[in-house]
């Protein structure tokens, strides 16, 4: 009896290390996958494939982190760093993210915004096609990111209250589809640099006094673009700054934690227990969250050696939390050297894979307009026997990646060259069902064309008495 008791107790153990060996291994790859995402996606930009891109590296292991405690009804209001902790949560794929980035407008390939948003902006639908909310109880969800920096703080504080009300007020806590007894969290993330605006010192004074549950991370780089902390933020730390906040025994307030971007174990511990407590207590908190890195600078507008110094370089390369993730998975005989190797290896290759696909998808439509496009106007060209027409049909296909710009420029110049009635006349049917296309997809949702469009409610003629 005792022996096979004991032998339980090590079974269990054992299946225990395991599954937490899973799951750090597990966030390990999401952050390998996340930084070769970035990295690819500069390439993509830098070699012309895209227009504009800003990534999260250097802020993954924080973010597999914070994804372990955002759960189905909790919201997120962040920014444009992002990426890994929508990766972590199964909000975003790799592929979805590079399309995305090439701006491809099918909503099926780049879900959060069909390629109007600028890259690393993400979004969960709310309501259905007609207009219904979504069970928001049981989904992760996110508000849809926005350009501002620290636009999302106000936001961010109106979905806590919200949770606060859902909780305090009866006839709203029936509502459980939105909310199951305002036990949501609203995550909410900003850079250090962004600290400095008016809307998160208004969003900070103001959870604390309206005791809301909303958890707030600052990602602390050190710098907003180029423009380093010291000459940013007082005492150059925003937890310093912010102290006198502090919720105390019988006072209103927020809890303050500082965390190191490259401490995994030490961040999930923290993280467990504080998220916990605002979903209890609707204490709200920050989490600041020092020490991380940027390892490709702010964007692909520019290259941070051109402003960090050689010791900060170097000190960002050592303290990178990935390097500093894979130590410590080593230094706690979680995973050899080589098992390590191979989800690096097999990171990079999902990565390549998924890029791979997502540009293709973009090109599909867009090579079959141009491929259609260039047919017609050689068509013509061959009618009018016209070398101006022919030299238009050759640029359009000689570029290399088309845009739909180029296309219906063509056809619009082809059409102004073009003698032959019959053959303008073709040329022009092309253009127009283009054109519709176009709208279709460039110029319609900008606002609500559902059943509760606004321009669907009757009207009331105004009364005179
Ligand atoms: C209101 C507003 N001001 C300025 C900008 C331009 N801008 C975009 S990102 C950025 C720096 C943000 O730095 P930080 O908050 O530290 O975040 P990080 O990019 O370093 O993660 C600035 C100034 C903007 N988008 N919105």
């Amino acid at each position: 009896m005792g022996l096979s008791h004991e032998n339980d107790t090590m079974l269990e153990d054992k299946l225990s290390f395991e599954n937490f060996k899973n799951q750090v291994l597990k966030d390990y790859r999401t952050v390998c996958e996340s930084r070769e995402a970035s990295l690819l996606g500069r390439k993509e930009v830098l070699t012309g494939k895209a227009k504009f891109g800003i990534f999260g590296g250097g802020k993954e292991v924080a973010q597999v982190a914070l994804a372990k405690f955002f759960k189905p009804g909790d919201f997120r209001a962040g920014y444009y760093r992002d990426q890994t902790w929508m990766f972590a949560s199964g909000l975003a794929t790799v592929e979805q993210f590079f399309s995305q980035l090439y701006a491809d407008t099918d909503i099926q390939n780049d879900p959060f915004s069909a390629g109007r948003q600028m890259n690393s902006h993400f979004s969960t639908p709310f309501v259905d096609e007609n207009g219904d909310w979504l069970p928001l109880s049981q989904l992760k969800n996110v508000t849809a990111d926005m350009a501002p920096t620290a636009g999302q703080m106000p936001r961010a504080l109106g979905l806590a209250l919200a949770s606060k009300l859902f909780r305090k007020v009866p006839v709203y806590g029936e509502m459980t589809q939105l909310s199951t007894g305002g036990n949501e969290v609203c995550f909410c993330t900003i850079g250090d640099a962004s600290t400095s605006e008016g809307h998160f010192w208004e969003t900070m004074n103001a959870a604390g006094v309206h005791k809301v549950p909303l958890a707030v991370f600052v990602w602390d780089d050190g710098y907003g673009i180029s423009v380093p902390k010291e000459i940013q933020t007082t005492k150059s730390s925003i937890s310093e700054a912010l102290s006198g906040l502090q919720k105390e025994e019988g006072t209103n307030g927020i809890n303050i934690y500082k965390l190191k971007g490259w401490d995994y174990a030490g961040m999930c511990e923290v993280l467990e227990e504080a998220i916990q407590n605002i979903r209890d207590t609707h204490t709200p908190a920050l989490f600041h969250v020092e020490e991380i890195t940027q390892p490709q600078g702010h964007s692909t507008s520019g290259s941070h050696e051109r402003y960090k110094s050689q010791e900060r370089l170097a000190w960002e390369k050592n303290w990178d939390c990935k390097k500093q993730m894979r130590e410590w998975i080593i230094s706690n005989a979680l995973a050899e050297d080589t098992e390590l190797d191979k989800i690096e290896y097999e990171a990079k290759d999902m990565v390549r894979q998924s890029r791979k696909k997502a540009w293709e998808k973009y090109l599909v439509p867009i090579t079959e307009e141009t491929k259609e496009a260039v047919e017609i106007i050689q068509a013509a060209a061959r009618v009018n026997s016209s070398e101006k027409l022919d030299s238009i049909a050759n640029s359009l296909s000689a570029i290399f990646t088309p845009m739909r710009r180029d296309i219906a420029r063509s056809l619009s110049e082809a059409i102004d060259y073009c003698e032959n009635a019959e053959e303008r006349s073709n040329l022009q049917t092309y253009y127009s069902s283009l054109k519709n296309k176009f709208e279709a997809i460039f110029d319609r949702h900008l606002y609500n064309e559902g059943p509760k469009a606004v321009l669907k409610v009757e009207a009331l003629p105004p009364r005179v008495q």
